[in-house]
């Protein structure tokens, strides 16, 4: 924002000398201003007749409080989750089958992504919240036996990406993990290995537990935001810092040995 013009700055003093004390109070930001949520309806994705709510609070104090109540998910089962999307005014919003670019029946993450976007907060349960976090499945939330997930946390200020709070109505959530072939695990008889896991380092994993599951906008977001430069069509041309490819070449350097040892484990163990 440019800073006002001197005559602005002189008007807006003489302005606040005028108000009484206690209204000058509240006339600064952060004082007392409310919390403010939005919502987010979950829907299912890839046929997985998964759904869900998503409450995002941004909190006085400037913290991102995130609340999740899903169904459906994959029975005891981890389940990747993450905001998408970016603070810069990309128009990134939840893919339908037209992103399945090989024809599988399945929307990928790899796919999915070149329409929602980057992972811009990992929804983890306890530690990092950064993309890099982003297949830390160990401490992501675990669908119950009835396939109902309950996910609450809040996220400070400090750990947050810059511009999370104003562009909240750009944000979208998806939460992955799909057993296309209804044998209540995650496996590689399905779809294969997760190319998209692969991509950034983790071998071993099942792509049944990388495809997204649920996807949610805030109501009429794609609406409002304006395209900067439009959607990254992934044709390889792109030299925008979202673009899939370099996360990948990112994630390769962000996750450590250790994690990458528990996710495989964790992943395999559900066999
Ligand atoms: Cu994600």
């Amino acid at each position: 924002m440019p800073p006002p013009a001197t005559g602005d700055v002189v008007r807006l003093s003489r302005a606040l000398l005028a108000l009484p004390v206690a209204a000058l109070v509240l006339a600064f930001p952060g004082v007392a201003q409310a919390d403010e949520s939005v919502q987010v309806k979950l829907l299912d994705l890839n046929e997985t007749g998964a759904t869900g709510t998503a409450t995002l609070t941004a909190t006085s104090g400037g913290d991102l409080k995130i609340v999740i109540r899903s169904k459906g998910m994959t029975p005891n089962s981890p389940h990747a989750q993450h905001v998408h999307g970016a603070a810069n005014g990309m128009d990134f919003h939840c893919p339908d089958k037209s992103a399945d670019a090989n024809g599988n029946g399945f929307v990928s993450t790899e796919e999915g992504l070149k329409m929602y976007g980057d992972i811009f907060i990992s929804l983890t349960n306890t530690g990092d919240t950064t993309k890099a976090s982003g297949l830390a499945v160990d401490r992501m939330p675990k669908a119950d036996a009835q396939g109902n997930l309950t996910y609450e946390r809040t996220i400070p200020a400090a750990e947050l990406p810059e511009g999370t709070i104003e562009h909240l109505k750009d944000l979208h959530i998806v939460q992955h993990g799909i057993d296309a072939n209804n044998n209540g695990t995650y496996d590689m008889d399905a779809l294969g290995e997760s190319t998209f896991a692969k991509s950034i380092g983790v071998n071993g994993i099942p792509a049944e537990a990388t495809d997204p599951a649920t996807c949610g906008m805030v109501s009429g977001a794609a609406a409002g935001s304006v395209p900067a430069g439009g959607v990254d069509t992934g044709d390889g041309s792109t030299t925008d810092n979202r673009s899939p490819m370099l996360f990948a070449v990112g994630g390769v350097a962000l996750l450590g040995a250790a994690g990458t040892l528990v996710a495989r484990r964790r992943l395999v163990g559900q066999r």
